[in-house]
């Protein structure tokens, strides 16, 4: 082994085996045993928001005051890689890679039917299926993707970058992120704990978005060819999926990720613009701008909505029928707040790590700037123009999003908006059916591959800002991410969703202490450097 790769990084053979481990330990007996797999990470689900739900709230608002700090504080203009350094990208590729890069193809997924479940199973005790809950479902989408979501993925990049870019031995583990902390336990176990960690979340994460994008591009492809959407499919589906990404990973990261990335942004242009045009364009800006309005007002209520009374009672109920408390049948805060702070919180560091790469000579501000805002403008195009078209469709009668849903045919009704969409411009409704799943799977491909990188890097001795992890490391990291994916499928069966659900936020709790860290290093080396 040491000749054939003498030119690529080592493999760190600790972090390596730990990391799959700790994954053969999570996945095999959810393979073997799937209802009992199933019913343990119902369990676990559970657990975790019915005890330290809360814990997810604070942080996404902890995220966006220390933001709004480094923002608009004294280190506003620290600039990654020293006051004089210059950007290595473009503004506008930059900002291009860093929202492909964060989002995949789940908001082509929740930005079409999110609304959906808010309408069915409202917060704050609004009636379901009433004009109010309708409402709400329009603002709480904007929410779950907005400018929270984007703090949470925002905070771990100024650590990394400042770890990377700015300290003295350049690093991009976030262990060295935390290094302000613990000292020199970075360099030891701990260090490669934190690692693992950090891998675990990526990898829980990742699987959460594959298990709930494969369905939807196997619904994509079963109205496009006529056949039916079996388990087989989807594991088609998958292999197709790690061919695009085994391509990339060959091309190599710059040349892969930019060739998609670019195919990406005119592709989503093609769609949206096209959901806009024929779409009921009245209804889509009435619906945007009323929720923007219902955002802002109710900003501090949904952040703080911990559904304490409802939970209390549901926990009081189970306790007196002598059953354990399922947060699945649970509230709307544990159900979908927690669970998508749960689920940017697993990305988080890895997006860190690689909006940290390609930001040398940003500011702190532009950092900030350019996740909050542009990140939140870009995902709610999605809910603005495919969301909204998806609500009127509901209203008009066009279809029924929620009996489909009830019904178990979530993918479907994705894949029915897009067609009866298309099928207004022309009967071409296949066509804009095939741009969806080209975008879909390319989408996908390029959130995978980076993430595949970050794993090789992260696995490898060297860091990977000079030398790029071995092909073969990255590749193995894209087909474990696809066997994960593929066994949470699998144990889900005809529902999957609460398992999905239940991989990201497993995966995010012990992620909390580790960001919360390396906050507060940022802040030390801030300190002596500034002082
Ligand atoms: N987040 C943004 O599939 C994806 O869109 C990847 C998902 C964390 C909800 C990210």
């Amino acid at each position: 082994m040491e000749d054939i790769q003498t030119a690529d990084p080592k493999v760190d053979k600790l972090i390596f085996g730990m990391a799959f481990i700790v994954i053969l330990a999570f996945a095999t007996p959810l393979v073997l045993w799937p209802a009992e797999g199933k019913a343990l990470l119902g369990t676990a689900l559970s657990w975790v928001t019915k005890t330290i739900g809360w814990m997810f709230l604070w942080f996404a608002i902890g995220a966006l005051a220390v933001l709004l700090y480094f923002a608009f504080g004294k280190y506003a203009n620290v600039r990654f890689g020293g006051a004089e350094a210059t950007p290595e990208f473009s503004t506008l590729s930059w900002i291009a890679m860093l929202f492909c890069a964060g989002i995949g193809s789940s908001v082509m997924y929740w930005g079409t039917i999110e609304w959906a479940y808010y309408y069915a199973g409202p917060p704050f005790g609004v009636e379901p299926k009433s004009k109010d809950a309708l409402e709400w479902a329009g603002a709480y989408g904007l929410f779950h993707w907005g400018v929270a979501a984007w703090s949470i993925y925002c905070l771990p990049a100024l650590p990394l970058g400042y770890a990377l870019w700015n300290r003295t031995t350049p690093s991009m583990r976030l262990s060295t992120a935390c290094s302000g902390v613990i000292g020199h336990a970075s360099e030891g176990f701990a260090g490669k704990l934190i690692d693992v960690m950090f891998m675990f979340g990526l990898i829980g994460g990742i699987s959460t978005t594959i298990g709930l994008g494969t369905p939807m591009l196997s619904a994509g492809l079963s109205e496009l060819l006529g056949i039916e959407r079996t388990f087989m499919l989807d594991a088609a589906v998958i292999c197709v999926w790690g061919g695009l990404f085994g391509f990339s990973v060959y091309t190599g990261l710059d040349k892969g990720i930019r060739i998609l990335s670019d195919i990406n942004v005119w592709l989503v242009g093609v769609l949206l613009g096209c959901a806009f045009l024929f779409g009921p364009k009245m209804f889509q800006l009435d619906m945007l701008t009323n929720s923007i309005g219902l955002f802002f007002e109710h900003y501090l209520s949904m952040s703080f909505n911990s559904d304490p009374v409802t939970k209390a009672e549901n926990i009081l109920a189970a306790q007196a029928a002598g059953e354990t408390y399922v947060a699945a049948s649970g509230t709307f805060s544990e159900w979908w707040t927690m669970f998508y702070w749960a689920w940017w919180i697993a990305y988080a560091p890895f997006m860190g790590l690689f909006v940290a790469r390609i930001s040398r000579g940003r500011t702190f501000q532009q950092l900030i700037a350019a996740e909050l805002v542009a990140g939140t403008i870009g995902c709610w195009l999605f809910f603005a123009v495919l969301g909204n078209t998806s609500m009127f469709f509901q209203l008009d009668g066009t279809m029924d999003v929620n009996a489909m849903i009830a019904n178990g045919q979530a993918p479907e009704a994705i894949i029915q908006t897009i067609k009866l969409l298309g099928d207004r411009i022309w009967p071409l409704g296949w066509l804009l059916v095939l741009v969806f799943v080209v975008l879909a799977f390319i989408f996908g491909a390029t959130t995978m591959d980076s993430s595949a990188y970050t794993l090789a890097a992260v696995a490898s001795q060297e860091d990977g800002v000079r030398h790029e992890p071995a092909r073969w490391h990255r590749f193995l990291w894209a087909i474990v991410l696809a066997c994960v994916a593929l066994s949470l499928l699998y144990v889900g069966g005809k529902d999957t969703l609460s398992a999905l659900q239940s991989a990201s936020v497993v995966v995010a709790v012990p992620l909390v202490p580790i960001l919360v860290m390396s906050v507060i290093s940022l802040f030390k080396w801030l300190r002596e450097d500034f002082a």
